[in-house]
C-alpha cells in the first residue's frame, strides 16, 4: 500500500528538463488563440470605445459603423441579453456603457465584421456625443478628496504613534510609483463557436477559465454548464489575464449566439494598451522612527493605490500591499492604512507580485533613508532589522523559518559585497559623471491566495490501456512551466519517461471550479491535485497486483519504466494492460486545499500565508550623471525554491522576474495626456526591458538544501512572482549612485521608475 514511502531516490524531481512546448515554441508550432483554424465564415470583433475620460454619452450615431464593407453586426449595451455587469469581486465594470464614461477606452458598442480591418475601420465611423467632465486623474487628488473604489483597509500591531514619540530619530517622506503594463507576447483574445441546443465553447487566452465561464453564462443570461472555456497556453499573462480576458470571450460570446457564427476577438496592441488594466500605480506616506542602531521601533503607513475607475482585485491589491511593507523586517509597533483610490482610468489589476512589489519598495525604501540618515551602510540596517525566529507581522504570523538573514550573508559573501562597495566608494571620488552604485536586497514574499477559498485545484488523470497518460488540472500554461513541473510529479509517481504523459488543455467540462492561476500557487495547489489524483489510480493497481501476483507491499516497486512485482518485472504498459483486463478503473480526480491557512480580515489577524518564498539580490549599476541613463553592471541573485522540482524553469523564472522588475523600476513609463489619454500606448513610447539591458554579468543561484517546512509538492516552493522583486535591489543601487552627488544624510527623492527623466530630477534637487 505504501510503496511511495519506500520508493527508490527520486528520479524526475531536480531535473532541468527543458519546456515541454520550448521546440514548438521556437519553432513557431505552438498553437496561440490565432493560430486555431475557424469554421468557414467565422467572424471578427473591433470594440468602439470612449473618445473621452469622463462624463455622459448624449447620444449614439452607429449608422455609418452598419452600413461599413464587411460588416455583419453591431451591439450596444441594450444588446446583451443578460447581466451587464462583469465586474469579477465587486460591482462596476459594465461590458458596454451606454451611459456613464469613467475612462478613455471604455467599450460603447462593438462590431463583428467578415475579416478583422474591416471591423477596425467600421468601429472609428461611430458619431458618438459626450457631456464632458472633468477627470479625476491624479492620485493625490483622488487620496485628498477620499475618493475610493473601495473603503480603506489597514494593518496595525503595538502603539505606534508612541514607539514613535519616543524614538530617539524620525523620518517622513513619501515615494511614488508608477504603474506597468503587461506587454505580454500575445494580446487578449477570444474566439466564441456555438454549439447546438444553446451551448457555447470559448477558446481564450486565460489565466482564469472558470470565471469567464460564469462571466459569458452571466452576460448571455444562460448558467455554468452551457458553456466550456479552454486555454491550451497562453503567450505571456504575468497577472493581465486573470480578469482582463473576460470581457472580449464575453463579447464574442454575444456575436456568436447572435449570429450562430464561429467569432474571434483579438485585440491590437494599442487597443489591449489602453483598453485593459495595468499594475497599480501607488502613493505611499511614511514615518519611521528608530534608535541609534537603525532599530525600526515604530511605523506608520499610508499606502494609496490608484485602482483606476472600479474595484476589479484592488482590495485584495491592496491588502498584498499591506502584508508586503514589512518585506524581512520586523516591525514591532507598526499602523498602516491601506486606501484604494478611484480615478479616471482604466482598471487596475492583478500584475506579477500582486501589490507585493509596491508595499515592499517602501520597506527597502525605508531601510535607505535610515541609512543614509545615520551615513551607515544600509546592509547594516538591514541586518538590525531581519525578522528573528518567532516574531511575528503586523498580521500576525510568526515568520518561521526565518531564513533570510542565512540567505543575506551567503550572498554578500559569495558576491563579495562589502569589498565591491568600497571599491565603488573610491572609484566615486576619482569619477565625476559617471557614478557607481550597489545595493543588496531581501524578498520574502508570502505564499497562498489570501482570499482563503481560492486555496483549492483539481486535476483529471487517465491512464490509458496502452499505458498512456493523459492528466489535466485546473491550473493554466502562460510559459512559467507548470505543465512540465506537473507532467514531472505523475513521471515520479509511476517512474516512468515523461514521454508517456500527454499534456493537455485546460479545460472547464474536465476539472470544474478552478481558481485563477495566480498567486505563484499554480505547481504547488494543482501539483498536489495531481498527486492526489495519482495516488488514488495507484492504490487500487497496487490492490489489484497484491491479489492477482500474490505479492505484499514490500514486494511492489515502480522502478525505469517497470513494475516489479515479487520476482517478476513487467513493462509500465504491459502492467496497466492486465490491470483494465481485470477491470480496474484507470482514471481519477484528485482535488487539494491548502491547509492550516486562515485570516480574518476585519480583526487583520491571521495566517494568511502557508509559507514564505525568499531571496536576495545584489545589483551594481552605472549611473551617467548629465544624461540620467543606467548601465546593470553585475547581478547576483541567490533564491530559494525550496528543493527545486525543476531548476532550468525555476531558474528562467528567477531571470525573467528579475528583468520584469527591472523594466518596472527603471523604464517602463506610462504617460496620459491632460486629457486622460493613454499616451505610451505602444512598444514605441513604452518602453520594456530588451536583450541589451540584461545585466553584463548575472548569476543566478538555488539555494541548496533547503526544502520547504511546509508540505508542499515534493517540498517545492513557489517561484513564479517573487523574483521580480529582487530588481528592487537596482533600483536602491541607483540611489546609491546618485547619493554620491549628494551631502551627507541628504534625502534622496527618487521616484519609480528611476527613468533618465526621474534620476535628472532627483539629482537636481539634491
Ligand atoms: N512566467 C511567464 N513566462 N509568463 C507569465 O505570464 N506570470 C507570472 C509568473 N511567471 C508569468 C510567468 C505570474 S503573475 C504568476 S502568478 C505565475 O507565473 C503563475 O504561474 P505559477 O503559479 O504556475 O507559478
Ligand atoms: C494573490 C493573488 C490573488 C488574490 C489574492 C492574493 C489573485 C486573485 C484574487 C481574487 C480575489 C477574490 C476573488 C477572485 C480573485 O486574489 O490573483 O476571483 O473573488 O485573482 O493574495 O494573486
Ligand atoms: Mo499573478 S499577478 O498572481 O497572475
Amino acid at each position: 500500500m505504501n510503496s511511495h514511502l519506500n520508493k527508490p531516490s527520486r528520479q524526475k524531481m531536480g531535473k532541468p528538463y527543458k519546456h515541454d512546448s520550448a521546440k514548438l515554441h521556437v519553432t513557431g508550432e505552438a498553437h496561440y488563440v490565432d493560430d486555431i483554424v475557424l469554421p468557414a465564415e467565422h467572424l471578427h470583433v473591433a470594440v468602439g470605445v470612449s473618445t473621452i475620460s469622463c462624463g455622459v454619452i448624449e447620444s449614439i450615431d452607429l449608422t455609418a459603423v452598419k452600413e461599413a464593407d464587411g460588416v455583419v453586426d453591431v451591439i450596444v449595451a441594450s444588446d446583451i441579453p443578460g447581466k451587464h455587469d462583469i465586474g469579477a469581486v465587486f460591482p462596476g465594470d459594465l461590458l458596454l456603457t451606454d451611459d456613464r464614461i469613467e475612462y478613455h477606452g471604455q467599450p460603447i458598442f462593438a462590431v463583428a465584421a467578415r475579416d478583422h480591418l474591416s471591423a477596425r475601420r467600421a468601429v472609428k465611423l461611430a458619431k458618438i456625443r459626450y457631456q464632458e467632465e472633468t477627470p479625476l486623474l491624479d492620485l493625490q487628488e483622488a487620496i485628498d478628496q477620499k475618493i475610493y473604489v473601495r473603503p480603506p483597509h489597514g494593518l496595525s500591531c503595538g502603539d505606534a504613534a508612541k514607539a514613535i514619540q519616543d524614538a530617539l530619530h524620525t523620518i517622513s517622506g513619501t515615494l511614488e510609483i508608477g504603474g506597468q503594463d503587461h506587454l505580454y507576447l500575445e494580446g487578449q483574445i477570444s474566439v466564441a463557436i456555438p454549439e447546438e441546443d444553446k451551448q457555447i465553447r470559448i477558446i481564450s487566452s486565460n489565466q482564469n477559465p472558470t470565471e469567464t465561464q460564469l462571466l459569458v453564462a452571466e452576460v448571455l443570461g444562460w448558467e455554468m454548464a452551457d458553456v466550456t472555456v479552454k486555454t491550451r497556453r497562453m503567450g505571456g499573462a504575468f497577472g493581465g489575464k486573470e480578469t482582463q480576458a473576460a470581457p472580449w470571450a464575453c463579447i464574442s460570446a454575444i456575436f456568436a449566439v447572435r449570429t450562430g457564427k464561429a467569432v474571434k476577438c483579438r485585440l491590437s496592441r494599442e487597443d489591449d494598451m489602453r483598453l485593459t488594466g495595468k499594475r497599480h500605480p501607488f502613493k505611499h506616506d511614511y514615518t519611521v522612527g528608530f534608535d541609534e542602531t537603525g532599530k525600526i521601533l515604530g511605523v506608520k503607513y499610508q499606502i494609496a493605490g490608484d485602482c483606476g475607475y472600479s474595484p476589479d482585485l484592488s482590495d485584495a491589491i491592496v491588502d498584498r500591499a499591506l502584508f508586503h511593507c514589512d518585506n524581512a523586517y520586523y516591525l514591532p509597533n507598526a499602523e498602516i492604512n491601506g486606501l484604494r483610490c478611484k480615478t479616471n482610468k482604466v482598471s487596475n489589476t492583478a500584475f506579477r507580485g500582486f501589490g507585493g512589489p509596491q508595499g515592499m519598495l517602501l520597506a527597502e525604501l525605508v531601510i535607505d533613508e535610515i541609512a543614509r540618515y545615520l551615513d551607515k551602510d544600509p546592509l547594516e540596517i538591514r541586518r538590525v532589522n531581519f525578522y528573528k525566529e518567532g516574531e511575528k507581522t503586523p498580521y500576525g504570523q510568526v515568520v518561521e523559518p526565518a531564513q533570510v538573514p542565512q540567505i543575506v550573508e551567503q550572498l554578500a559573501k559569495q558576491a563579495d559585497y562589502l569589498k565591491r562597495r568600497q571599491g565603488i566608494e573610491e572609484f566615486n571620488q576619482a569619477s565625476p559623471v559617471i557614478k557607481r552604485g550597489i545595493a543588496l536586497t531581501p524578498v520574502k514574499f508570502g505564499i497562498s491566495f489570501t482570499v482563503t477559498h481560492l486555496n483549492q485545484a483539481g486535476a483529471l488523470v487517465h491512464i490509458y490501456h496502452d499505458g498512456t497518460i493523459h492528466l489535466n488540472h485546473g491550473g493554466t500554461e502562460m510559459g512559467q512551466g507548470l505543465m512540465i513541473k506537473l507532467a514531472q510529479i505523475v513521471a515520479e509517481e509511476f517512474q516512468i519517461d515523461l514521454d508517456r504523459i500527454r499534456i493537455t488543455a485546460t479545460q472547464t467540462d474536465k476539472v470544474p471550479n478552478t481558481s485563477p492561476t495566480a498567486a505563484s500557487s499554480g505547481t504547488d495547489i494543482n501539483g498536489m491535485a495531481v498527486l492526489n489524483a495519482v495516488r488514488r489510480i495507484k492504490r487500487r493497481l497496487e490492490v489489484f497486483a497484491y491479489q492477482r501476483y500474490q505479492a505484499t507491499p514490500e514486494e511492489f516497486e515502480y522502478r525505469d519504466n517497470k513494475v516489479h512485482i515479487a520476482h517478476e518485472e513487467i513493462d509500465f504498459s504491459e502492467f496497466i494492460k492486465e490491470a483494465y483486463l481485470a477491470r480496474v478503473s484507470l482514471s481519477a480526480t484528485g482535488h487539494y486545499k491548502t491547509p492550516k491557512i486562515h485570516y480574518d480580515r476585519k480583526k487583520s489577524q491571521g495566517i494568511p500565508f502557508f509559507y514564505f518564498a525568499n531571496g536576495a539580490a545584489i545589483t551594481e549599476v552605472a549611473v551617467d550623471t548629465l544624461t540620467g541613463e543606467i548601465k546593470v553592471l553585475r547581478t547576483d541573485i541567490l533564491h530559494d525554491v525550496g528543493d527545486s522540482i525543476n531548476p532550468a524553469i525555476d531558474i528562467g523564472q528567477i531571470e525573467g522576474g528579475y528583468i520584469q522588475g527591472l523594466g518596472w523600476l527603471t523604464s517602463e513609463d506610462l504617460k496620459w495626456d491632460k486629457a486622460g489619454r493613454l499616451s505610451s500606448a505602444n512598444p514605441a513610447t513604452y518602453k520594456i526591458p530588451t536583450a541589451h539591458d540584461i545585466p553584463e554579468i548575472f548569476n543566478v543561484e538555488l539555494l541548496e538544501n533547503a526544502p520547504n517546512v511546509a508540505n508542499t509538492i515534493f517540498r517545492s516552493k513557489a517561484v513564479g512572482e517573487p523574483p521580480l522583486m529582487l530588481a528592487i535591489s537596482a533600483w536602491s543601487a541607483i540611489r546609491h549612485a546618485i547619493s554620491a552627488k549628494a551631502q551627507k544624510g541628504q534625502k534622496i527623492e527618487l521616484k519609480a521608475p528611476a527613468t533618465p527623466e526621474n534620476i535628472m530630477q532627483a539629482i537636481k534637487k539634491l
